[in-house]
């Protein structure tokens, strides 16, 4: 069995006479995975189809955001209404204000946000209002998370850094990362030992609440209290990096999943609806030191745009109907589980996990807790299971340090054929 990817492979060769690597963002290469990118032509609710005319049922839904799944009718026709008014005004818009105030009343503990266009920008915004509003320079962050790409941000990184296995990126000065200290993730004693040492320099921890980008590994019992409780004692803000995990892993994010609340939290991916729009938010007495209400400085010509926004609260709306959000999360137990009875039923070293709408899996009987014990899983058992289910026309992230989505759009037959086809992929291994 083999795919036609001819149009792909031309297409590759040609993007990359004019884009580095060929792609606007490194994971997407498939360099951990062989080949080359499967280039889309279009997405129909859980599927997506490449320019070879193959349909795969996609678990990357662009890395997150469309919870809704492809060109959802109504988020594409309240988007389309926005842009016949005008695409952006570089002025405030009520609908900025709509969409702060779906993820205010949403997430617990939060009464303001700022509305940027990335996810690095709201988690290089809030860590400098986490060092704005106590006046130190420190930030702690755990190996194998990944917030984007911001110079401080760069040490240690997940995601797209971890599937290339680069030591950090060049280019970073010392001085960007000499603040920046890095503790293994779900390790409270390693962050106690810190703490103890230079607590009253640390002005924020900064975690991803479930991680997503080392694969998925949740939070032990008793981490995310931990970080709240030292942090607490020593002054030090707690953010939550809910990029990846807001309105997936609960309707209220990880914040009202695991009841711990952090100061500031950042939003992307879903918020936007698959536009360019993230923010970061927490207490008002915080947010006060944002400019113009405060003098700690942050900016966007885009942000907040009226095409965004629309998206934004097309989608939060549609996720927060009576029971849309609980039937994603059912859809992705239902496969997780399937996924584990098949790899045990051919006695696959293999354990798949579900956190809400987002899941994750590793070739290892071995529990993950960290970045290095996500390191030691089967690496080229993931590279067979993803060529095999490519083939079968199921697209997963092109790497086994990201996570799987799940969407409204995905059926019972999606999630049936999904698990068929890796049964036939376990049966190879
Ligand atoms: P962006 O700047 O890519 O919008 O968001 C950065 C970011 C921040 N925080 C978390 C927890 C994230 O997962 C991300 C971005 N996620 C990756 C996928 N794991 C984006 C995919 C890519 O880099 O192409």
């Amino acid at each position: 069995m083999s795919l036609d990817l001819s149009q792909s492979r031309s297409a590759f060769e040609s993007a990359k006479s004019v884009i580095p690597g060929g792609v606007n963002s490194p994971v997407r290469a498939f360099r951990s995975v062989g080949g080359s990118p499967v280039f889309i032509d279009h997405g129909t609710g859980s599927t997506i189809t490449d320019i070879d005319g193959n349909t795969y049922i996609d678990y990357v839904l662009s890395w997150g955001p469309l919870i809704l799944g492809h060109a959802h009718p109504e988020v594409i026709a309240r988007t389309i209404a926005a842009m016949q008014k005008g695409t952006s005004f570089g002025a405030p818009t009520l609908a900025e204000t709509q969409l702060a105030r779906l993820i205010v009343d949403a997430v617990p503990g939060i009464d303001m946000v700022r509305l940027v266009n990335s996810g690095t920008e709201a988690t290089m915004s809030a860590l400098r209002l986490a060092r704005a509003a106590t006046g130190r320079n420190k930030i702690l962050k755990f190996a194998g998370c990944y917030h984007g790409h911001a110079d401080m941000l760069l040490v240690q990184a997940g995601s797209g850094v971890a599937t290339l296995g680069l030591p950090d990126s060049p280019g970073v000065p010392a001085g960007a990362t000499q603040d920046t200290l890095v503790a293994p993730y779900n390790d409270l004693d390693a962050v106690r030992a810190i703490f103890a040492e230079q607590g009253e320099q640390i002005a924020a921890v900064i975690v991803e609440p479930v991680a997503g980008n080392m694969g998925m590994v949740p939070p032990v019992g008793g981490f995310l209290a931990g970080l709240r409780e030292v942090t607490q004692n020593s002054g030090s803000l707690l953010i939550f990096d809910e990029v990846m995990t807001g309105f997936r892993v609960s309707p209220n994010g990880a914040v009202g999943l695991y009841g711990i609340q952090p100061d500031l939290v950042t939003f992307g991916k879903v918020v936007g609806g698959g536009f360019p729009l993230a923010a970061y938010g927490g207490r008002a007495d915080i947010m006060q030191h944002v400019a113009p209400s405060g003098t700690m400085y942050q900016a966007g010509t885009l942000s907040g745009n009226p095409v965004a926004t629309a998206a934004g609260i097309a989608t939060l709306e549609l996720l927060a109907e009576e029971g849309v959000w609980q039937g994603i999360s059912a859809q992705t137990a239902r496969l997780v589980d399937g996924l584990n009875a098949a790899a045990d039923a051919r006695e696959i070293a293999f354990n798949a996990q579900a956190v809400g709408t987002m899941f994750g899996f590793f070739f290892t009987d071995q529990p993950v807790r960290n970045y290095e014990d996500a390191k030691t899983a089967d690496a080229e058992r993931f590279v067979h299971f993803f060529a095999g289910m490519l083939e079968r026309g199921i697209y997963l992230a092109p790497s086994a340090y990201e996570s799987g989505f799940l969407s409204s759009a995905h059926s019972d037959a999606d999630i049936d054929r999904t698990i068929a086809a890796a049964d036939e992929v376990f049966a190879t291994l």
